[in-house]
C-alpha cells in the first residue's frame, strides 16, 4: 500500500489512521507547489485531482478523498469506527462535517482571494470549533474510544493552533490526548513534525 501525502497536511489524518489500524504502507511525499512527487514524478499523472491524499491499495486500486480513505481504513479495523445500528452513518456524518465545514474553510482562510474571504472563513471556523467544544465531553468524538474521525479532527486542531485560533480547554485537552497516542507520535515523527 502507498499513501501520497504532504507533510502536516490533511493527509496526516490518513497516516495516523493507518498507523492506528496497524496497516503498513510506503509514504510518498508530494510537493503541492510543484505537484511533483519526491521522486520527481508528475503528480497529476498519478492523481488527476492533483491534491493529496491518495491511497494506492495492494491490488493497485486507488482511493481519494479523506472521508473515503478514512472509511476504508475503519472497514479494515472496525474498532476505529463507532459501533451500533447507525455507527457507519455517524462516521460518515462526522467525516462529512469535518471535510466540508472545517477543512474547506481552513483552505479558504489559508489561501483567500481577499481579506473578506479570509475573515469569513475564520468566522466559520470559530463557529465550528465552538460547536466541537460541546461535542468533546468524552475523550473522543464518539466517546471513550478513538475513531478515524478523531484523526481528521486532530489535524484540523493542529491547523487551528498554528493559525492562532484559540482552543477551549476541551479542544486543547483533545489535542494533547491525541498527541500522546503512540500511533500519532509515530506519524508525526515519520513526517518530520515531532
Ligand atoms: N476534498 C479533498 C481535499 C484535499 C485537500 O484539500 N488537500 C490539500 C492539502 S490539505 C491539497 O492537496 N492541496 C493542493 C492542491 O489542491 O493542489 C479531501 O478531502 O481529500
Amino acid at each position: 500500500m502507498k499513501l501520497y501525502l504532504a507533510t502536516g497536511a490533511c493527509s496526516l489524518a490518513d497516516h495516523i489512521a493507518l498507523n492506528e489500524a496497524e496497516l503498513p504502507f510506503d509514504m510518498i511525499k508530494v510537493d503541492l507547489a510543484t505537484h511533483k512527487t519526491e521522486t520527481g514524478e508528475d503528480y497529476f499523472a498519478i492523481n488527476p485531482k492533483g491534491y493529496i491524499p491518495l491511497l494506492v491499495l495492494d491490488d493497485g486500486q486507488t482511493l481519494t478523498e479523506n472521508a473515503a480513505i478514512l472509511c476504508w481504513i475503519a472497514d479494515q479495523a472496525p474498532r476505529l469506527a463507532p459501533a451500533g445500528e447507525l455507527g457507519r452513518m455517524r462516521l460518515i456524518e462526522e467525516l462529512s462535517f469535518i471535510a466540508a465545514e472545517l477543512h474547506k474553510p481552513f483552505i479558504r482562510s489559508f489561501f483567500p482571494v481577499n481579506d473578506a474571504e479570509r475573515d469569513m472563513a475564520r468566522h466559520m471556523i470559530r463557529g465550528r470549533l465552538d460547536y466541537l467544544d460541546g461535542r468533546l465531553a468524552d475523550d473522543y468524538l464518539f466517546g471513550a474510544e478513538m475513531s478515524v474521525a478523531d484523526a481528521y479532527l486532530f489535524v484540523m486542531l493542529r491547523w487551528a493552533q498554528a493559525s492562532r485560533h484559540s482552543l477551549s480547554p476541551a479542544l486543547a485537552a483533545f489535542l494533547a490526548r491525541m498527541t500522546a497516542r503512540p500511533a500519532v507520535a509515530r506519524a508525526l515523527a515519520r513526517e518530520g513534525l515531532a
